[in-house]
């Protein structure tokens, strides 16, 4: 019976890897495998002899299948250790930073702005950016020549009449249609579009309007509304100047300027020498107005004004140029 002894099979099987170990397993105790072989001679020997042999031969296989079982296990004991090595987290690595966003500087401002009038009882309006003449100048008494309605200084839709808004009062025209005979105390923010394109006019720019319709409603409501939020959003102790204007949607009009923020009034660049900044214009609803949207002039009365956010949002971050708003350009926005 040449075998050779145990300790070499036991060597070679120590020194196996995954696919070596399966090789010597068919190697010897395939079906064609060596011991498979031996064992199958016993049959060829004399009854002494084979129990002798039998034994030896029997021990031996079963000592080389015991060691290829414990080889198999250690082996698959490595592959896993060694892939949880390799899947290890180091929890004491520092994290890869997130870069952490901000509310725009504009949004901050809107915000602000709208809460201010939510604090006052106002509701919120909106309404699209799509508008038709009717809404956006007609009902509003821009006479058929205003300049505002030449096409110079609207964007047009290529058909159908349509236009960008180029004020949020439109809104207020509809929101006074489905509230009319009814009060309305509403606010109406929003993206506004038109012609312009310097460092104090873009083409996109977002305004906030006021409206207040119900009875008996006069210049002292306004006036009184006006001097509220004006110190809700600048301070208890601003200065404030009512000063006539024209527009032609309000008859009286006035704007209202406060005391230059920078200068204490004393005449800065900023308030060009005057001690005033502009912030905002108003007036009493005109009839005609009134009657676009609904009402009867002779029963109700109303004021309205509007601002521009933008406008705002340059004089509290001190905002040199108008456009830096829309462009996020990340050196500008960093900056709050
Ligand atoms: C400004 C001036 C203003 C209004 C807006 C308004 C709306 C309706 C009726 C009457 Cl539906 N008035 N809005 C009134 C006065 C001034 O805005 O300089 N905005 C930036």
């Amino acid at each position: 019976m040449p075998t050779r002894p145990l300790s070499d099979y036991l060597a070679e099987i120590d020194g196996a890897d995954r696919t070596g170990l399966e090789a010597l397993r068919v190697q010897w105790l395939g079906r064609h495998g060596s011991l498979t072989a031996a064992l199958r001679e016993l049959g060829t020997l004399g009854p002494k002899e084979r129990r002798t042999a039998g034994q030896e031969l029997n021990a031996l296989k079963q000592a080389v299948e015991e060691r290829l079982l414990a080889r198999q296990r250690q082996l698959q004991a490595q592959a896993l250790s060694s892939r949880l090595d390799n899947e290890r987290v180091d929890l004491s690595l520092p994290g890869e930073p997130v870069a952490l966003g901000h509310p725009h500087p504009l949004a901050v401002t809107q915000e602000r702005l709208v809460s201010t009038f939510v604090a006052m009882g106002f509701a919120m309006a909106v309404g699209p950016e799509v508008e038709d003449d009717w809404h956006n100048f007609e009902a509003l008494n821009f006479p058929p020549d205003h300049p505002a309605r030449d096409m110079q200084d609207s964007f047009a839709l290529a058909d159908g009449g349509w236009l960008l808004r180029t004020h949020t009062s439109p809104v207020q025209i509809r929101a006074m249609q489905q509230a009319a005979p009814g009060p309305l105390r509403i606010i109406a923010p929003g993206r506004v579009y038109r012609r312009d394109d310097d460092a104090t006019h873009a083409s996109t720019f977002h305004q906030i309007e006021a409206l207040v319709i119900d009875r008996g409603v006069s210049m002292a409501h306004l006036k009184a509304t006006l001097k509220t939020f004006a110190r809700a959003l600048f301070g208890a102790d601003v200065p404030l100047r009512f000063r006539p204007s024209y527009f032609p949607f309000t008859e009286p009009s006035a704007e209202l300027d406060i005391g230059c923020l920078f200068c204490q009034q004393a005449g800065c660049a900023i308030c060009k020498l005057s001690g005033w900044l502009e912030v905002l214009g108003s007036g009493m609803v005109h009839p005609k107005v009134l009657q676009a949207g609904g009402y009867d002039p002779e029963r109700m009365t109303g004021f309205a004004f509007g601002l521009g956010i933008e406008r705002i949002a340059m004089l509290y971050y001190q905002i040199p140029d108008i456009r830096l708003m829309l462009q996020g350009d990340l050196r500008f926005l960093s900056q709050f």
